[in-house]
């Protein structure tokens, strides 16, 4: 079925007294649907603040193609990697108004816009992968069905590892931190997880990162394996120090103005690509991070592990006490989660 974008006569008609709505949901057109109903066609954007091959755009790009091939073409998605539409801060509020459709963005950004989100943010509180993963896979969920209420449709989680400090000078302890100028992502808890470990938060978009590095408007930065290396922040700060004090998922998303134009069959083909893509967007990513970690290591990177992380964590109690209260429920899931896990893996040791 071939896909076209000219509007016949009548729909032209209607297309001329709703075209904002037109414009808020993407370029439509009628197809030939089955039993002689038309089908609507779509074009949709999808926006993405990472390079083309990063893991994130890897799976965007898988969920557009199942999407694109199980609607035999009829709903397409264009990718928009690097940050082409915006920085996540301005993309997600283009979601809300429907002007962009579909984005893939942290869930630090996302939490000024739904606040549950901020629970990833509380310094600490996964354990590993494996336990950030039987969360995202069993109550988080609920996560994301909550994003109606924000004028969103969450879709799927994507792995984004956890985070750690880097800097310009030597980060070898805690006490390297003080006073340094750190940026943070634009999200309140992380301003105050900054400044409870004695830094000093910087907030600032993430396009903006490599540069304040390397003239010294900034000391250092936290991010994952595969960022670090990706905006090539390692060349400018040259130590990490690898304390882990957040696992911030990523999350693909939709916007519900165009959410709500699609017929019940194309929302279940959306739904269930997302999903589906998370398989590969995972495997990118564990091949990735093995990637960064080496590349870091041969460019030689200072890496240093923080053996006893209570001090940090100590240090941080104050950000659980300041917000934990919001997330009551949400965090009662995810001490869960934790007791689940312990008990698979206790299984698996006992079978073994
Ligand atoms: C990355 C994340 C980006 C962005 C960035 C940041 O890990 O994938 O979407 O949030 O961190 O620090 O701004």
């Amino acid at each position: 079925m071939k896909r076209t974008f000219k509007l016949t006569a009548g729909l032209l008609a209607v297309a001329l007294s709703s075209s904002m709505l037109l414009v808020a949901c993407g370029q439509q057109s009628d197809a030939e649907g089955g039993a002689g109903t038309p089908e609507k066609s779509y074009k949709f954007r999808l926006a993405d603040n990472h390079a083309p091959d990063y893991p994130t755009v890897i799976g965007d790009k898988k969920f557009a193609e199942l999407v694109e091939q199980r609607t035999n073409g009829r709903i397409k998605i264009d990718v928009f990697p690097s940050g082409q539409l915006g920085d996540e801060k301005a993309v997600i509020e283009q979601v809300q108004l429907g002007a962009i459709e579909f984005t893939r963005v942290n869930t630090a950004p996302l939490a000024e816009f739904n606040s549950q989100f901020g629970v990833f943010s509380l310094p600490y509180i996964f354990d590993s992968d494996e336990h950030l993963w039987r969360f995202l896979n069993g109550d988080g969920q609920k996560l994301l069905d909550g994003m109606e209420s924000s004028r969103m449709k969450g879709l799927a989680y994507y792995d984004s590892g956890s985070r750690s400090f880097y800097s310009r000078e030597p980060l070898a302890s805690l006490d390297d931190l003080q006073g340094k100028k750190i940026r943070v992502q634009q999200n309140k808890i992380n301003m105050d997880l900054i400044s409870a470990l004695g830094a000093s938060p910087t907030p600032m978009a993430f396009g903006e990162v490599y540069s304040s590095l390397q003239t010294g408007v900034i000391d250092g930065a936290e991010n994952n394996w595969p960022s670090i290396y990706s905006t090539r922040h390692y060349e400018v700060a040259k130590h990490v120090i690898v304390d882990s004090h957040q696992r911030q998922p990523e999350v693909l998303l939709m916007s519900k103005s165009a959410w709500d134009r699609l017929s019940e069959s194309d929302r279940k083909i959306i739904k269930e690509a997302a999903m589906e893509s998370v398989a590969t967007q995972r495997e990118a990513w564990k091949k990735m991070e093995d990637e960064a970690i080496a590349k870091l290591k041969e460019a030689g990177v200072t890496i240093t592990e923080v053996t006893d992380l209570k001090p940090w964590q100590d240090a941080t109690r104050s950000v659980i006490d300041k917000h934990g209260a919001e997330f009551k429920e949400v965090l009662e899931q995810v001490s869960k989660a934790k007791l689940e896990q312990a008990g698979k893996e206790s299984g698996q040791n006992t079978a073994g």
